[in-house]
């Protein structure tokens, strides 16, 4: 079978007469895989249409509907690069991504319009812009450039083929948020898509044929992407679509709905559907697995979702590098508030500065080896270097392997300091603040005090805004749970922290408040 991605995800069903099962559905519509076979084969025939050719990329801005799989597909049996794009970002940000990425193309789902048109005006190499209504139906009276991606697909000539490629080639690209400067465009080969659906999917969530998957987390992430898209593509299983924000209202009603049997979050929203009350209800009785990633899971937290919903969630840390997760907790082997062994297929190691393993209990910067590591970054050499470093990719994350070689997530490695001599992890405190009733969200970053001696500060949002925090209580407090040295020195009240667009703190812009002489190295 040639090592287009294309031919073993899709063609492979239909061939192996798997075309009539269901393989997606959004709240519209639903696409059989024979149906997606077809929807893909238009897909490619409507860009070659439009004068994209190999190797060239196709940018996606699209909710999660039926033409998120049919496009991203249609790409690839085209021998294009598909980069779907996260559908929150501001138009100057989207315009950053079309001339870094030097994209030809750019499908975005209809209420995404007016920003993507804004975006489009600065891409040189642009030649089509479409816009695809989310319930699949024509449009009339569109902006004067814009075509309809449903008249589109319906006027194509089928282009059936898949293109040869290597397994080594560059199948996609996702967009990777740092901390600071512009995303880097993280490039997935062929084979990466496969290697993670036989490592992650397979001998840890063990997903079969009979799955039916919902996925919280969109498309757009890798995360989404493995969990809702390559995860239930890999054994002909069922995936269903949200296209709108996952509010725990909106996730509610498609798990009532569809009754998933696997489901993929984010520790949020976990906590927001268990204080909706999730509970045992019609949504969650076929539940057999629960996954969370993007952030470490509160260990409190997980253990409550046991409790109430009668499921563990498997907590485990991925990357957009490393294109799904790589070390996870296991089915009937959760050990709460950690991140689980290495995913079979996957190696890792905790090492110093120099890049030499550090012992177990100490803490380090996780590295990992696997076979869906990224090929590097577009026309980023220094970054690429920095972080593929042979076959080992280094994470920036800052990790703790206890003596029965579970991992503990400590922070960013950057994140880190010292008092007293001793570790402290930002994200240890933070929990320990968020684990007080009037504390709704906390970060905390290292300052220096008049003597010049570094110590916590956090950055706290209130549970009640109109309530003034009693800074002593919460000292108390983090000095109970997490350990003397470690409570928070000063306390400063915040309406809301700074995040990136994938929802992670930036402390680096909280750091950037204090003063010079406050500022630790
Ligand atoms: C952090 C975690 C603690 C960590 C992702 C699953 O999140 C994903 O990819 P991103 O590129 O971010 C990667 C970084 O996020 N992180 C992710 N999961 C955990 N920290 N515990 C966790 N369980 O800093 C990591 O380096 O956005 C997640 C699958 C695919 C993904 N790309």
């Amino acid at each position: 079978m040639s090592g287009n991605a294309v031919r073993w995800f899709l063609d492979r069903h239909v061939e192996e007469s798997r075309g009539d099962r269901t393989a997606f559905t959004d709240p519209w519509r639903s696409l059989t895989y024979a149906g997606l076979q077809e929807a893909s084969a238009r897909a490619a025939g409507a860009l070659a249409a439009a004068g994209i050719t190999p190797e060239r990329r196709v940018v996606l801005w699209l909710l999660d509907t039926v033409d998120f799989p049919a496009l991203f597909w249609g790409a690839i049996r085209l021998g294009a690069v598909p980069v779907p794009v996260n559908t929150l970002l501001t138009a100057a940000q989207l315009a950053d991504l079309l001339r870094d990425s030097a994209a030809e193309a750019l499908v975005v789902s209809a209420p995404l319009l007016p920003s993507a048109l804004e975006a489009a005006a600065g891409a040189r190499r642009l030649r089509a812009l479409f816009s695809a209504a989310p319930e699949g139906a024509p449009q009339a009276g569109l902006p004067a450039g814009v075509r309809d991606w449903a008249a589109a697909l319906a006027a194509a000539e089928p282009h059936r083929h898949a293109e040869e490629a290597s397994p080594d080639q560059v199948a996609f690209w996702l967009y990777s948020s740092g901390s600071t400067g512009i995303p880097k465009g993280v490039k997935h080969v062929h084979a990466a898509l496969r290697a993670t659906a036989e490592t992650y999917g397979a001998r840890v969530l063990g997903i079969r044929e009979d799955d039916v998957c919902f996925s919280a987390a969109k498309l757009f992430f890798a995360y989404g992407l493995g969990n809702a898209l390559t995860f239930p593509m890999s054994v002909g299983a069922r995936s269903v679509l949200l296209p709108d924000r996952p509010t725990p209202q909106a996730v509610l009603e498609v798990m009532a709905r569809h009754r998933p049997t696997i489901f993929y979050a984010v520790p949020t929203l976990y906590a927001a559907l268990l204080a909706a009350g999730v509970g045992r209800g019609a949504g969650s009785d076929r539940l057999r697995r629960c996954v969370s990633a993007g952030e470490a899971l509160p260990e409190a937290l997980g253990r409550r979702w046991a409790e109430e919903v009668g499921v563990d969630i498997l907590d485990g840390i991925g990357s957009t590098e490393m294109l799904h997760i790589f070390l996870s907790n296991r089915p009937g082997m959760v050990r709460y508030g950690t991140s689980g062994v290495p995913v079979p297929g996957y190696e890792a190691k905790i090492v110093d500065a120099e890049g030499d393993p550090v012992p177990d209990g100490e803490p380090g910067e996780l590295w990992v080896r696997g076979p869906s590591a990224a090929e590097g970054y577009w026309n980023r050499r220094e970054r690429s270097r920095l972080t593929f470093r042979g076959e080992w990719t280094a994470t920036g994350d800052t990790y703790i392997r206890d003596p029965e070689g579970f991992f503990v997530y400590q922070g960013r490695n950057d994140d880190m300091f010292k008092v007293s001599g001793i570790w402290v992890s930002p994200f240890e405190v933070e929990a320990a603040l968020v684990a007080h009733p009037a504390v709704l969200e906390a970060a905390v970053v290292a300052r220096r005090d008049a003597d010049g001696l570094v110590k916590p500060m956090a950055f706290v949002v209130p549970r009640d805004p109109s309530r003034p925090l009693d800074a002593a209580a919460l000292q108390a407090h983090v000095k109970a749970i997490a350990g003397p040295w470690k409570y928070p020195r000063w306390i400063e009240a915040v309406e809301e922290l700074p995040k990136t667009p994938t929802g992670k703190i930036q402390r680096f812009r909280l750091r950037e408040r204090l003063t010079e002489a406050e500022r630790a190295a």
